[in-house]
């Protein structure tokens, strides 16, 4: 077996995750969102809160930005603010799920009025994006019905594909979109982008500016997330992630924290395409909601889950699994892979970490920076950020 380290090494020392800037804010369930001290009040505070996670992580170098929530009077500053604290605004996401006009929809509601103010919010989107500087559009509509009869099911489809073409339009030559499906909620009965085959069907007719984005908390039970992967790699149509984990729906708690070998068996796929690193054009972003846990050591744990996922699936001996599957040797392929999920890899990123000039335990690097307490007690007063549903 040839030594796989100096290898992944290279390959996690430029690794790079996107933060959600609402997992600074707070958020919770429809039952209750519980408030935290220390909570950013603005985009610029939640810039400075995810600076935190990559000083210490190494690997969390941009910020994707929600609109209205992250709403800012000039964004080019708010980018300049960014490149301050040694981070960049990345992808910028749309939001057409909180507006009273769109509770029968957005791109896809029966009223062309309706239509026509969600396109136009995600044209301001591409605004913004030619603003910071960003070439990912990331799109998740909502849109869907509750009973059956409620609408047709295909003139949602008609509806959604002429909107989706009037952005593409739009798109900048180094800008493209991000189409991200769900299962359903809070559409209970038909959710219009529910699979990642409408979604790839829809950026298909679009064109080469138009890829997949996969959230690992929106599939069905049992679905397996790698031969999605697998699949959409092959076409040249995924686009990125939105990484969490969940136990039962859209739980969107820390990636890995549910099933570490989902996210092993995912990253075992993207390894073999070696498309981890920034250059291969896939938007590794995180996107979670921490809303009982604290947020910063929140995100970092979950950069640290991303990054040991990587590390394992690095060490796969590929020449042997090879080996294996054209031998039809099942146990042995098997072994291969599971090898390396056993294998203990958080000596080795405490060696990435040390080469970059990072404390080995970015959790106890931060825990003991007094960052946590510093914002507790400057953070007084005003509104503290929140997805505001
Ligand atoms: C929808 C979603 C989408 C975001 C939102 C914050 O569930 O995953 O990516 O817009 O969460
Ligand atoms: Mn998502």
């Amino acid at each position: 077996m040839s030594d796989r380290t100096p290898y992944a090494k290279q390959v996690l020392a430029g690794q790079s995750i996107e933060m959600p800037s609402w997992a600074f804010g707070n958020s919770g369930t429809r039952f209750k969102v519980f408030a935290q001290q220390g909570v950013p009040r603005d985009p610029y505070e939640k810039l400075a809160d995810a600076a935190q996670v990559h000083k210490y992580t190494g690997a969390a170098g941009s910020v994707a930005l929600h609109i209205p929530w992250d709403k800012t009077a000039d964004y080019a500053d708010l980018a300049r603010h960014a490149a301050d604290l040694d981070v960049r605004i990345g992808t910028i996401n749309s939001n057409t799920f909180q507006d009273d006009d769109y509770m029968l929809g957005s791109v896809c509601h029966p009223d062309a009025k309706v239509r026509r103010k969600a396109v136009d919010h995600l044209l301001e989107c591409v605004d913004i994006m030619d603003a910071t500087g960003s070439s990912d559009l990331k799109l998740w509509f909502a849109d869907g019905t509750n009973y059956p009869g409620q609408d047709s099911i295909a003139g949602r489809q008609d509806r959604l594909a002429e909107c989706l073409a009037e952005v593409y339009a739009r798109l900048g030559d180094d800008q493209r979109l991000l189409l991200e499906y769900k299962l359903f909620e809070p559409s209970f009965y038909t959710t219009d982008v529910p699979d990642w085959g409408t979604a790839y069907a829809h950026c298909l007719k679009l064109g080469p500016k138009a890829q997949v984005v996969i959230d690992t908390g929106h599939h069905a039970p049992g679905v397996n997330i790698e031969f999605i992967v697998a699949f959409l790699l092959r076409e040249g149509k995924l686009g990125g992630f939105d990484f969490n984990s969940r136990f039962y729906a859209d739980d969107d708690l820390m990636v890995g924290a549910a099933d570490p070998f989902q996210l092993f068996r995912i990253l075992h796929e993207l390894t073999l395409r070696e498309v981890l690193l920034p250059a291969s054009g896939i938007a590794y972003m995180l996107d979670q909601c921490h809303n009982i846990e604290p947020k910063i050591p929140g995100q970092i744990r979950s950069i640290m889950n991303v990054q040991e996922a990587t590390a394992k699936a690095l060490l796969v001996d590929r020449e042997a699994l090879a080996a294996a599957q054209s031998a039809g040797d099942v146990l042995g392929a098997n072994a291969v892979l599971m090898d390396a999920y056993n294998t203990d890899v958080r000596p080795l990123l405490a060696e990435v970490r040390a080469a970059k000039g990072l404390d080995a335990d970015p959790m106890a690097a931060y825990a003991a920076s007094g960052y946590a307490e510093e914002i507790k007690a400057a953070r007084v007063g005003g509104a503290q950020a929140g997805w505001g549903a």
